[in-house]
């Protein structure tokens, strides 16, 4: 068994040799395609940059006041004292992760809620103000000691957009607010890693609006912690653009597109005709307009179960999901960011620690056994990497598969970038060849290994496999006191226990949205209620309703819609019995 590559000479031809240049590099106006393209195949990850890469997998642990409400953003106005683990636990975190192949470990410090999980200085809307210990637990200290503990990295979420701070949206009085909580957390707390600023930021127009001091932010991290990466709404690692778990087959980490928190973000996303979550962001037409690029590593955030935080009804995803991701994301030139959240007690619940050594298992039974040595084995997989301290320079190329003499093509790839894995049907080779069909300059590759992945059985049950179903006799969109609502006949009354909200693949989402029920009593209205994050995850939520409702018409009145008007193509109900 051997590999060996080929190189399609034509590609590299007429490039001319260029010096690499470290994470951002200006193209000359006049520069031709050739030169254009030698820019981009010398630009290079920084070292921060380059270490982050090295590390595959790291957790997201998304825990707060949202795992007490049931929540996943909540408003700001939550009783501090709702927070009250029972048993928390961070070396039984840190520990399940490291076990399961985790490098780092990314706690949400604060969430869109504003509630801080260490005793701030900033606000008291924070540990220190409710019951959980006496007001004296600190669950970002209790994180670090278990990180020593155990070997982890350790980085930070820390939401800029925040909706208890009262003087959010009184822009300068905000940005030193943020300045301080990112100083005591960056500074208190040993070394951190990764510093994530989530991009989201719901207010409508009428709402507060806040003009954040990236670039100050930047600057404290740089100062405090000059070896962490700065994430999301920052220029070191670049959110994928979605949170399916799914980076793209082409990930290009030398991009056009520009970081947010540069001034010039958006008018050159405008004149470039892209966004975060654009299909290509590296092609050579984009080159060709481009006159500033940079290295922008793709990270891929993805939950273990259906939302961020902690839904006691929410299931982890099952194996054949999880190693899904794994190939799309690690597999595809990117650093998965996999959410486990930690539930009430405190304690990542059992379900999902089963399932994290479930995927370590199969990484393991897969990824550790290279074939190469093993006379004709029978292959499913190929892992390749490209020396991205060169640049990343191959556009195509073929994996090919010789038996008995005879080619034939086992897969075909684009980018390859830090580390490519493909998939094909088990195929029994004598030998393996990469033949580079197109590339931006010489190609650096390697072969890391030939494998055999094992399939994987296990099946799991979504919700909706496991409700009874209720049927709708009738559907309308009405107007009710000035608002859009869709009005629900049922096919008889029955005790409703709540419905599964599914948005269209067409624009239009609910975000804000008030249930009126017409019971024995004659018609009530729920609390009003939110799909945080629906935008960036429309994903089924499941609505479950107080009580059992003994009805047979409910009404969703309309509150808020993201993304465009609320329609009934665009919006799926379905009601279940309790
Ligand atoms: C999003 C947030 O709005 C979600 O709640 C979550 O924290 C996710 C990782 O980022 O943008």
């Amino acid at each position: 068994m051997k590999h060996s590559f080929t190189l399609s000479l034509l590609g590299i031809a007429c490039i001319a040799a260029s010096a690499s240049v470290t994470k951002v590099v200006d193209i000359p106006a006049d520069a031709d395609m050739a030169q254009r393209v030698a820019i981009a195949a010398n630009l290079v990850p920084n070292e921060q940059q380059l270490l982050w890469q090295q590390r595959p997998l790291t957790a997201f642990l998304h825990f707060g006041i949202n795992t007490f409400t049931d929540r996943e953003w909540g408003d700001g106005s939550e009783n501090p004292d709702l927070f009250n683990p029972t048993d928390l636990d961070t070396d039984q975190w840190v520990k399940t992760l490291h076990d399961a192949g985790f490098d780092m470990v990314i706690l949400t410090a604060k969430h869109h809620d504003g509630f801080c999980l260490w005793p701030t200085k900033t606000t008291n809307h924070s540990v220190a103000s409710s019951s959980w210990r006496n007001g004296k637990g600190d669950v970002v200290a209790d994180l670090r000691r278990s990180c020593d503990k155990y070997g982890m990295k350790m980085g930070i979420y820390l939401s800029p957009w925040d909706r208890n701070a009262s003087c959010y949206g009184d822009s300068p009085r905000y940005n030193d607010m943020f300045v301080a909580q990112l100083t005591e957390l960056l500074t208190n707390y040993g070394t951190i890693d990764e510093v994530w600023f989530d991009g989201a930021c719901a207010e409508g127009p009428n709402g507060k609006r806040q003009e954040y001091d990236w670039l100050r932010f930047r600057e404290v991290m740089r100062t405090l912690q000059p070896q962490a990466v700065l994430a999301i709404t920052g220029d070191d690692v670049r959110w994928v653009g979605n949170e399916g778990g799914v980076g793209r087959e082409t990930e290009w980490s030398v991009t056009p597109l520009t970081p947010s928190i540069f001034p010039e973000a958006d008018s050159v996303k405008q004149a470039l005709g892209i966004n975060e979550m654009s299909h290509d962001l590296g092609s050579r037409d984009l080159l060709a307009k481009a006159s500033r690029l940079y290295w922008w590593p793709s990270e891929v955030d993805v939950s273990i179960r259906p939302g961020w935080f902690y839904h006691p009804t929410e299931q982890p995803k099952s194996l054949q999901q999880l190693a899904d991701i794994y190939l799309q994301s690690v597999g595809r030139n990117s650093v998965l960011l996999l959410n486990v959240p930690p539930d009430r007690r405190g304690l990542i619940a059992q379900a999902d620690s089963i399932r994290l050594m479930e995927l370590k298992n199969w990484i393991d039974a897969g990824f550790t056994h290279d074939l190469t040595a093993t006379r004709r084995p029978v292959i499913n997989a190929v892992s390749l990497s490209e020396d991205i301290t060169k640049g990343q320079r191959v556009e195509l190329f073929e994996v090919l598969g010789y038996t008995d003499g005879v080619a034939r093509t086992l897969a075909q790839g684009t980018t390859i970038g830090h580390r490519r894995i493909l998939t094909f049907e088990p195929t029994a080779v004598d030998s393996v060849s990469v033949k580079v069909i197109n590339t931006r300059a010489t190609p650096h590759i390697t072969i890391n290994g030939i494998y055999s992945l094992p399939q994987i059985t296990d099946e799991v049950t979504s919700l909706i496999d496991t409700i009874s179903p209720i049927a709708i006799a009738h559907t309308d969109m009405i107007e009710t006191g000035g608002s859009a609502a869709i009005y629900y006949r049922l096919d008889q009354k029955r005790p409703v226990g709540g419905f599964i909200y599914t948005p269209g693949p067409e624009s239009g989402k609910i975000y804000k949205y008030t249930v009126v029920v017409h019971a024995a009593d004659g018609w009530h209205a729920l609390p009003q209620g939110e799909f945080g994050n629906i935008q960036a995850m429309p994903d089924p939520r499941v609505v479950i309703l107080p009580e059992s409702e003994l009805t047979d018409e409910v009404v969703i009145l309309i509150n808020q819609t993201l993304d465009g008007p609320v329609t009934l193509q665009n919006t799926s109900i379905q009601f279940f019995e309790k």
